[in-house]
């Protein structure tokens, strides 16, 4: 294979021998999925990233501070770093510059990674050669002792030589790579600024110092974004804990380098439940971690045993904190840098390397046992936070066992405040969740006994985004309604026993009740939301307003509608307008004609976009999360899933 010694200034030559090299691409454009993965957007995407990949090397090796890549007007893009410039000198086994090797030869592309740590290759590893093959045309530009050299390509194919074109200032190098993705290939050729943005951005986290500049000028005006983090990972974190609170300031982190193997670990708790760990090998995510995740998992679960030993914070008796509860609230990077990285597992996305595994596990036992020795505050804090977890944990285990042998043995212990049905056909019964005890009240006059339960609640219920699981099971408001439904919860919930067809949440029309609905949704998406998925939950819609005009009655649901009604009947003295301000104001006639008579009310059923499951996951936690600011976002933005709460 070729190096770097081979590659001399020799005066170049243009030979024969790249008959067989030009044969090594047209296998690219044949399968362009064995190379890229995909033909389709992301794919697209991709060939922008195995370019950027290669300055990132340079980067990497010391001697390239910024990558610019720019979305050309005509859909182009043009990658530019100021590293020391891809060589133009001949390369003997080639016999042609190795700049073109580079660009026509399958696999060349790392060869020239110039010693520190092979890292490039994207997804697949597979390099410059496999965009050129996969582009209409492509031009690379070297900078290089005041001379910019040149070499044009269509389809993979050099259609000239590598030629000197114009000179430039005397110290200036880099390579500028400009590519058009082949349409004949891609099945869209429409680059996203968004998607280069949030790879682009992740990149400059990865790499600590790195300038990369993303630019479109296909607009009015150009967008540009620019991302430089001389903190690297450490800001990766705080990113990630920007709507969080953290549980402290530091943000902990660690580097070395072990068996060859270059390891980077940032981390910081949040006073949240929730683990977001997220790690990387050369660059790229590894969302079935590895041998490396699980280094870093043996490590800290270790050190945090052994030093809350030490410091007395767990007695003899006390049992070993386990690494779950250690990762409650954790949010943390690692990032680990291989020469050879074996990915194994179904999607080849795990990493297999048993050398990361111990590189990681010794580099972060030992710092992080040195961190805790000089940071007695923090290392208490997360102790005790632990400590906690671990309590909770074995609460929430009780209380769960308690209440599977309670249905298990006493079938129906229904909860005292339901009022339930006469029907026994869960598919003609119908559950109102009330908002409540007075509203409750009503809504029991009001119903329809045979196949209406209504179940009052007590004011606000539980954040279940906010408790830890224990608080959550000796919640009555929660048991209730875990015991109504019938149906269990969680890895014991069976859709068969359920009681009601619809369930129906009923809140008053005002903010408090769209807070309130809010967080029953929350608690049922958490818990049981096969019962959304399968379309079984509802928001009831009482009026806003009541109108009356010769011993005629309208109700307005909105306020246009009260202004659609007010023009027709006519906007005289005589007419009696009322709003309600809540649902206790109604009588239980005025409650059964309006909100809840099958015959003539509004219901909305709450729908959950499968595709965008994991969104909604991420956007609930936005919304009951404590932080205000995204929480107003997150209601600007997703008035969709929830339709009519607008809080
Ligand atoms: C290799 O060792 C000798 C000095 O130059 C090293 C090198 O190749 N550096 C380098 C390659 N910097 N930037 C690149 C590069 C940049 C782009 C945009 C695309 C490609 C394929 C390589």
């Amino acid at each position: 294979m070729l190096d770097k010694d081979d590659i001399t200034n020799v005066e170049k030559e243009y030979g024969a021998d790249q008959i067989q090299i030009l044969e090594g691409l047209e296998a690219v454009r044949k399968r362009p999925g064995m190379y890229i993965g995909t033909t389709s957007l992301r794919g697209l995407h991709h060939l922008v990233y195995e370019i950027v990949d290669n300055s990132v090397d340079e980067a990497l090796a010391g001697y390239c501070d910024t990558i610019t890549v720019t979305i050309n007007k005509d859909n182009s893009v043009t990658v530019t770093d100021n590293g020391r410039g891809i060589p133009v000198g001949i390369n003997h086994k080639a016999g042609i510059p190795a700049v073109e090797v580079v660009f026509t030869v399958l696999h060349a592309g790392g060869k020239f990674g110039g010693g520190g740590y092979k890292v490039s290759g994207g997804l697949h590893g597979v390099g410059a050669s496999v965009v050129n093959a996969l582009s209409n045309w492509l031009e690379v530009r070297i900078y290089n002792e005041g001379h910019v050299y040149m070499q044009r390509y269509e389809r993979g194919h050099a259609i000239e030589p590598l030629k000197i074109i114009e000179d430039c200032e005397k110290d200036k190098t880099g390579t500028t790579v400009t590519f058009m993705p082949d349409d004949t290939i891609f099945e869209e050729t429409v680059f996203d600024f968004d998607t280069l943005k949030q790879r682009l951005r992740e990149m400059a986290f990865l790499t600590k110092n790195l300038r990369i500049v993303l630019r479109d000028l296909r607009g009015e005006e150009v967008n540009e974004r620019e991302f430089h983090y001389a903190g690297g990972i450490r800001e990766f974190v705080t990113y990630l804990n920007k709507s969080k609170t953290p549980l402290y300031e530091d943000v902990i982190y660690f580097e070395g380098i072990r068996e060859n193997v270059y390891v980077e670990v940032a981390m910081q708790h949040n006073d949240s439940y929730n683990e977001s760990v997220y790690s990387f090998v050369n660059n790229i995510n590894t969302p079935e971690g590895g041998t490396h995740l699980t280094g870093y998992r043996n490590a800290i679960t270790k050190t945090f045993n052994d030093y809350a030993r030490n410091a007395k914070l767990l007695k003899e008796k006390d049992q070993n904190l386990s690494g779950d509860d250690i990762r409650e609230g954790l949010t943390a990077i690692i990032s680990v840098k291989i020469e050879e990285p074996q990915f194994e597992g179904q999607t080849k996305q795990k990493l297999g390397n048993s050398e990361a595994r111990t590189a990681v596990e010794s580099l972060v036992s030992e710092q992080l046992t040195w961190y805790l020795e000089q940071n007695p505050t923090v290392a208490k804090l997360i102790c005790e936070k632990s400590i906690l977890a671990q309590r909770a944990r074995e609460a929430a285990r009780k209380a769960r066992e308690l209440t599977r042998r309670k249905t298990a043995l006493d079938g129906m212990a229904l909860p005292g405040k339901l009022a339930d049905c006469s029907e026994k056909d869960p598919e003609k019964c119908e559950i109102f969740i009330v908002e409540g005890d007075s509203a409750g009240g009503s809504a029991k006059t009001a119903r329809s006994r045979a196949t209406q339960a209504i179940l009052p609640l007590r004011g606000k219920i539980l954040n279940v985004e906010k408790a830890r699981l224990d608080k959550v099971f000796s919640n009555a408001e929660i048991k209730a309604m875990i015991t109504a439904f019938g149906t269990g919860i969680h890895e014991d919930f069976d859709i068969s026993k359920l009681r009601y067809n619809k369930i129906i949440i009923m809140t008053d029309a005002d903010v408090d009740g769209a807070h309130i609905a809010t967080l029953m949704l929350t608690f049922i998406y958490r818990f049981m939301p096969d019962l959304i998925k399968e379309g079984h939950v509802y928001l009831a819609q009482p009026p806003l307003y009541k109108l009356e005009k010769n011993k005629k009655v309208w109700y307005a649901y909105s306020d246009d509608e009260l202004n659609g009604i007010l023009a027709e009947v006519g906007r005289d003295s005589n007419n009696k307008i009322q709003r309600y301000k809540g649902l206790g104001e109604m009588d239980a006639d005025q409650l059964w004609e309006t909100t809840m008579d099958p015959e003539s009310r509004i219901l909305l059923k709450v729908t959950m976009d499968e595709e965008t499951n994991s969104e909604l996951d991420l956007t609930f936690t936005t919304l009951m999360g404590d932080k205000v600011e995204p929480r107003r976002e997150f209601i600007e933005e997703n008035a969709r899933f929830v339709k009519n709460l607008d809080i």
